[in-house]
């Protein structure tokens, strides 16, 4: 067995099947049962309880999408910008598999004046590093003219996004959502698919990146609910856009996959009068629990089943921008509209729940994930990484352990690694993990008041504890079960104790997920069974894409100025 500790700790969840199911990869020609309205929980021989990090359904089945990332116009709130997007759309196209698909993404850059790199947001890439998307670590950025196809497998089920990863430019639209069905938690009867949040400005994230670097995170004039919303121009005081809709059909249980998709914007999400049952945090379906509302961090994903319990009326959707730490312009205006009746063009007169203003994590008490895995109690390796501020000449940098990550577009990490070069500078923020199986703690810790997303590619990680003030040995680490997801807050002043296991080889990014602090350095990578690399990766594409970079680099004058992530 792959692996052994883990399994030791692998127990039923006690609350809705009780037998383990037999862990097997054999194609059989019965399925076990079908996955329907009345029992969501199975997935022909699989289900809710198979052990997904190491079995996955045979299905032989290939998913390819053409994307083409171009640069256009928008007006997703009724004023119109340069935009870049896939295909055109903000949100870009959703891939949509199905657990143990084999999915393939041709990517074209028709943009003239921008390399790029799509990253496929917490999907696992397992010993897939290569098709991760990130520019400077796993591959150099596409030119101009240029193209990548990425392969991968999904070996998780659930809901997730993918989005550029060259510098700000997931911002500008290119991104889109991620739908893997799969078996879960709880029953429903229609699946409405994405729901993305996002903060949105009128001049391009390029613009808002250089004043984040000068003189702190822009406020953000407006958002979107899933690519819509209404704007109310400051001086003329004319209304433009339109809100997004959703219409109910009374007693029917629907599914949504929220994604928090903004480059700076904590967003509560509830709807008046309904009531939400989360069934997945991130890529980990979880116990559901109910709430009113949903603290949803950048990069982090809830799925909810809405009951439509109401049988005539209109309800606001919200989307609150938490002012814990993050200003917005249009704060009380981010807001959806749920229907009964289609033909209704009234706006509802619904009230708010009470909510607190936080930029916190749902409670880890709640965070339950329906396949438990403990953690080992003992570390192999601890990091250390305190997260700071410093004010340098080209302005903001944030760093972790004193770093502000660096890394070069056109040298990437497997090209390094690839070359058998074993001089990693300072800045490329390097955190050797060299042998396979190790459980590896990282406290991350802050003395300033603001609150970050951490992100960590090929991996889903476990949150031993967070928390305000600073860690220390006589924190409780919980490593019961623990919450396992791919994003997590580091609460303001506070510190974030997470845990993996060294799996999957390849360079992986550790990062804050708001959009300025990434290009600011508030980076590190993982160079995960460094040994093993080379024979998972395809020289010859990874030289190709650079040779393509370099010519388009010297012959434009490209600058590199940000952290290269
Ligand atoms: C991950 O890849 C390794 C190496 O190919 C393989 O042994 C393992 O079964 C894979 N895990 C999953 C969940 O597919
Ligand atoms: C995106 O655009 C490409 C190129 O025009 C096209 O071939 C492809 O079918 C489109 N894909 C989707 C998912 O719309
Ligand atoms: C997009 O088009 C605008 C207007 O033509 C241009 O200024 C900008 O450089 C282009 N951006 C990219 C990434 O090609
Ligand atoms: C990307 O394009 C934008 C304009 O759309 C431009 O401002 C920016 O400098 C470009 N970035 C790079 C690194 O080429
Ligand atoms: C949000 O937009 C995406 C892409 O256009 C679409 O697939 C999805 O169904 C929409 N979500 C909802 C809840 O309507
Ligand atoms: C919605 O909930 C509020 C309490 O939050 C209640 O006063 C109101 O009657 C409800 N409205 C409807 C239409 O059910
Ligand atoms: C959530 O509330 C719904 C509607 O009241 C109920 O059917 C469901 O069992 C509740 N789920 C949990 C986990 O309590
Ligand atoms: C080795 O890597 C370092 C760090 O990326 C780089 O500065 C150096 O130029 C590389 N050496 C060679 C011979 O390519
Ligand atoms: C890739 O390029 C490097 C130089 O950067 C070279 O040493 C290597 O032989 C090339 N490999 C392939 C497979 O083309
Ligand atoms: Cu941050």
């Amino acid at each position: 067995m792959h692996f052994p500790s883990l399994l030791a700790g692998l127990v039923a969840c006690p609350i809705v099947f009780a037998a383990p199911k037999p862990v097997s990869h054999s194609n059989t020609l019965s399925k076990r049962c079908t996955n329907s309205a009345s029992d969501r929980s199975c997935w022909g021989d699989y289900d809710t309880s198979t052990n997904y990090y190491t079995t996955v359904p045979d299905t032989g089945v290939t998913r390819e999408y053409w994307f083409d990332v171009q640069n256009g116009t928008a007006s997703p709130d009724g004023i119109e910008r340069v935009v870049l997007t896939v295909n055109g759309t903000v949100p870009g196209p959703t891939i949509i598999a199905d657990w143990g698909d084999t999915v393939v993404v041709h990517v074209s850059n028709s943009m003239s004046n921008n390399g790029t790199g799509i990253h496929f947001h917490g999907v696992r890439q397992n010993y897939t590093n290569q098709m991760d998307g990130v520019p400077s670590i796993t591959q150099c950025p596409i030119a101009p003219g240029d193209s990548f196809t990425y392969t991968w497998r999904a070996t998780q089920y659930g809901s997730s996004w993918y989005h550029s990863h060259f510098s700000v430019q997931a911002w500008d639209g290119v991104f889109g959502g991620i739908t893997i069905n799969g078996p879960a938690t709880a029953d429903y009867d229609e699946d409405l698919g994405n729901l993305f949040l996002n903060d949105w400005s009128h001049e391009t994230a390029d613009v808002l990146a250089l004043q984040a670097a000068a003189s702190g995170p822009p406020t953000m004039p407006n958002c979107l609910i899933n690519g819509t919303n209404v704007y109310t121009d400051t001086t003329t005081e004319v209304e433009t856009g339109s809100r997004f809709e959703q219409t109910f059909v009374a007693g029917t249980k629907y599914r949504i996959r929220l994604v928090n998709g903004a480059a700076d914007t904590h967003f509560r999400f509830t709807i008046d009068n309904h009531t939400m049952e989360v069934i997945a945090m991130d890529f980990v379906p979880i116990v559901p629990y109910n709430a009113t509302d949903i603290s949803i961090g950048m990069g982090q994903r809830y799925d909810i089943i809405v009951t439509a319990s109401e049988t005539s009326g209109d309800y606001w959707m919200r989307a609150i921008p938490q002012e814990s730490c993050s200003d917005n312009d249009n704060v009380d205006n981010i807001l959806g509209i749920v229907r009964y009746d289609s033909t209704s063009t009234a706006d509802p007169t619904t009230t708010a729940y009470t909510t607190t203003d936080s930029c916190d994590d749902e409670a880890i008490a709640s965070l339950v994930p329906y396949l438990s895995y403990d953690v080992s109690s003992t570390y192999d390796v601890e990091n250390d990484e305190e997260v700071s501020l410093a004010i340098a000449t080209g302005g903001v940098l944030w760093e972790m352990a004193g770093t502000s990550f660096v890394s070069e577009w056109n040298y990437p990490t497997v090209l390094q690694v690839a070359e058998s070069n074993d001089t990693w500078s300072t800045d490329q923020h390097v955190v050797q993990l060299a042998t396979a199986d190790q459980w590896v703690y990282f406290v991350i810790e802050t003395t300033f008041a603001q609150a970050h997303p951490i992100h960590l590619h090929g991996h889903d990680f476990w949150v031993l504890a967070s928390g305000t003030g600073t860690y220390s040995t006589s924190t409780t680490l919980t490593t019961t079960n623990s919450p396992r997801r791919d994003v997590a807050m580091l609460p303001a002043s506070g510190f974030l104790v997470i845990a993996m296991y060294t799996d999957n080889p390849g360079a992986w990014l550790m990062h804050c997920h708001i959009a300025w602090h990434t290009a600011e350095g508030f980076a590190l990578q993982l160079l995960e069974r460094e040994s093993e690399m080379t024979a998972l990766m395809d020289v010859t594409s990874i030289n190709s894409t650079c040779a393509n970079w370099d010519t388009y680099q010297t012959d434009d004058d490209v600058v590199q100025d940000d952290s290269g992530v």
